[in-house]
């Protein structure tokens, strides 16, 4: 194995209470039900694909223009933007930055496939961007997760062919990117729903990534 590369949200930090937060906000406006069920759903899931499934969801798919729904998605992102402010370094998920730090020890090459646009600002306030030897602009994909394009990207810009990456994923959609892109897949999450969606191991706290046994496994696979 010659790279790993991680999803964010839910991986690396947990915002998805901040996206929900403003989501809430901009469906109560909406006159949507919105809870934490249907945010579940938009984890891994790009920006406007979230909000067309807010409104299908609603019922209200037909009742926007597309100036409109950008208005509405850059409404929730100015939101979600103000809230990202209370990130720290003490936001990082345990075990993420030993993790790193025995990835840069021996000599794996790091990248980032987050489908977030805030992700290189997420980085810079949890104070890791120099861990990474790349992060992939998500408007550069063609395809969102699930499909394989952002890990595919990632593996391109950091000159890894695909199966000698790992990818690390916390939504169903992002493991069924990383399986399709021909990578190992660690889901960070229940065993149930992980080795449904595909994942090679699953880990159920981000404390466990332990690279000998990660390594152990893709050996006996
Ligand atoms: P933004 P990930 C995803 O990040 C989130 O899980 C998802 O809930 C969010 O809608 C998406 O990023 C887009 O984020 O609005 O900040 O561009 O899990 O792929 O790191
Ligand atoms: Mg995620």
């Amino acid at each position: 194995m010659k790279a790993v590369i991680f999803d964010l949200d839910g991986v690396i930090t947990d915002t998805a209470e901040l996206h929900y937060q403003a989501w809430k906000n901009l469906a109560d406006s909406l006159k949507i039900h919105f809870d934490y069920k249907l945010n579940e759903e938009l984890k891994g899931i790009g920006r406007m694909d979230s909000l067309n499934r807010i409104l299908n969801f609603g019922g209200k798919t037909d009742q926007y223009t597309e100036i409109e729904k950008i208005a509405l998605t850059e409404q929730k992102n100015t939101e979600y933007v103000a809230l990202l402010d209370q990130l720290s370094p003490k936001s990082i998920y345990p075990g993420i930055k030993e993790f790193l730090d025995t990835l840069r020890n021996q000599n794996l090459k790091i990248g980032l496939a987050s489908a977030s646009k805030n992700g290189p600002k997420i980085l810079e306030l949890l104070e890791i961007t120099d861990y990474f030897d790349t992060i992939v602009d998500p408007v550069s994909v063609k395809m969102g997760k699930p499909a394989p394009d952002i890990f595919l990207k990632a593996a391109e810009q950091l000159e890894v062919h695909s199966s000698k990456c790992i990818g690390i994923e916390d939504s169903e959609a992002g493991i069924h990117s990383i399986k399709t892109a021909g990578m190992f897949a660690i889901g960070v999450g229940t065993e149930k729903v992980m080795k449904a969606a595909g994942a090679d191991l699953v880990i159920c706290d981000t404390k466990n990534l332990h690279w000998d046994q990660i390594i152990n496994t893709v050996n006996h696979q």
